[in-house]
């Protein structure tokens, strides 16, 4: 096992990565920039080292800042937690010569997952259902024109080096085929460098859906069930839950064998995600795989009674699946987590600024994964995630009525946050009922 490992990472992710390395005996160092010198990363940390300034290119970001921290602590391990470096391939890369083990997929997987049109073609080809569209990127507006002829409109083009929702457009009309291709490829090449485009089906009013799948150094793939992320606004997730509404016990079995079998084939090891639009016929059609530790892995956690995050350190370090999780988890009661953003409830922008006052709630079936603190800063540079409510009961309407109860016992006074929102959100009947799509927020002008 691990003796010292880095956290290539603030906020609560941090926190969570040293709760998981308390567990099993492992040193953790925290790196930090200089505005989050009083954060609790640091104070709870075993060590911590100043890397830059406060803009992530020059602290979290800095690959070069964050190799000396680790060599200069002697770890023999870094965890990238979410977002910064979590799935730059090269990052992983450069760990490895150094001797240090990224807590993560191998190098070439997550290359591969981080060129979408790729990803698909590798899952369609593992036998994971994708929706009808191009094989490989496409060359030409005709090209284009063709393939979206004979799929159907309404199309979508999307950026191979895009994803989560970056570097998309809808094609609705065949007359339009041509120019959205070539402002597409324009707009991907000025955005991600490199033009590449693809195409599927356009599903009108989608489900998010993602299965959470574990592996090991050895083939051996399980899945965890799903998570529902359709409350979501320009793509910021706002509630997840487990399970999803709608995906039966016989279907999420189906789907889980699919995904072991076919992320077996493809070699992939450690914690991944695998996303998955639902269209209205409750079919289930791959997207993307993020080959990361999710922010909503919680609620996972919750019904599945997995330790994720303990679990990446098992596999990076070689155990075998069957000995960090004994038996395939069979998914139990329901859990919902609310995020609460730092941000104005009514137009969703960002109130960095000081706590003045943070109570978290707690009680029966309430977990606050958190790294705010009363007299703490929410800093304008980084993400404005503040606390992370997940409810968990045997029911839904026991997590739900949890969750309220959760809220309305949450103080966080000094900033605008995104909890009045959430009061709203679970308020609905549309909530209450499960009868929500991607769509929900919009349309119900919360
Ligand atoms: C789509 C789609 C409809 N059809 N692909 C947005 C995020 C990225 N991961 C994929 N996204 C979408 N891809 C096809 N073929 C609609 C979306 C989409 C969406 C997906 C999941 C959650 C919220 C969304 C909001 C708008 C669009």
């Amino acid at each position: 096992m691990f003796e010292r490992l880095l956290i290539a990472n603030r906020g609560e992710i941090a926190l969570r990565v040293i709760a998981a390395c308390r567990d099993l005996g492992i040193k953790t160092v925290a790196i930090y920039s200089t505005v989050d010198r009083d954060s609790l990363h640091v104070q709870l940390a075993d060590e911590a080292i100043c890397i830059g300034e406060a803009p992530s290119s020059r602290s979290y970001l800095s690959v070069p800042a964050i190799i000396s921290a680790a060599e200069i602590a002697d770890v023999d391990s870094i965890h990238p937690g979410y977002g910064f470096l979590a799935e730059d391939a090269s990052f992983a890369e450069i760990c490895q010569g150094c001797g240090i083990r990224f807590i993560g997929p191998r190098p070439e997987a997550i290359r591969l997952m981080g060129d979408k049109s790729q990803a698909r073609k590798a899952a369609a080809e593992a036998g994971i259902p994708v929706l009808p569209g191009s094989p490989e990127p496409l060359r030409t507006p005709s090209e284009a024109a063709g393939l979206a002829q004979s799929i159907g409109f309404p199309v979508i083009l999307k950026a191979s080096m895009g994803g989560g929702g970056r570097g998309m457009r809808i094609v609705r009309d065949p007359s339009r085929l041509k120019d959205s291709f070539l402002q597409a490829t324009a707009e991907a090449e000025a955005a991600f460098g490199s033009g590449q485009v693809y195409l599927e089906k356009f599903i009108e009013r989608p489900r998010h859906i993602e299965f959470q799948v574990l592996g090991d150094e050895y083939g051996n793939v399980i899945s965890l069930g799903e998570r529902e992320c359709s409350i979501q606004r320009r793509h910021q997730k706002l509630v997840e839950e487990a399970p999803a509404n709608g995906v039966a016990a016989e279907q999420r079995a189906r789907m889980g064998e699919t995904l072991a079998r076919a992320l077996s084939t493809i070699g992939y090891s450690n914690a991944g995600t695998v996303e998955f639009l639902m269209d209205e016929d409750g079919d289930l059609h791959f997207i993307e795989l993020n080959a990361r530790i999710q922010v909503e892995h919680p609620v996972t956690e919750a019904v599945c009674g997995v330790d994720l995050v303990k679990s990446q350190l098992l596999l990076a370090a070689g155990e075998p699946l069957g000995a960090v999780v004994p038996q395939t988890p069979s998914v139990s009661g329901h859990a919902i987590e609310c995020r609460v953003n730092a941000e104005d409830p009514r137009t969703f922008l960002p109130s960095p600024g000081l706590v003045r006052r943070f109570v978290a709630p707690g009680g029966p079936g309430i977990r606050v994964d958190s790294a705010a603190y009363s007299g703490w800063s929410v800093q304008p540079h980084y993400d404005s995630l503040v606390a992370k409510i997940i409810a968990h009961g045997d029911t839904r309407s026991q997590a739900i009525a949890r969750m309220r109860r959760a809220l309305s016992m949450c103080i966080l006074d000094g900033i605008k946050t995104s909890i009045p929102l959430h009061r709203r959100i679970l308020r609905t009947p549309q909530f209450a009922d499960g009868r929500y799509d991607t769509k929900f927020i919009e349309e119900m002008g919360l």
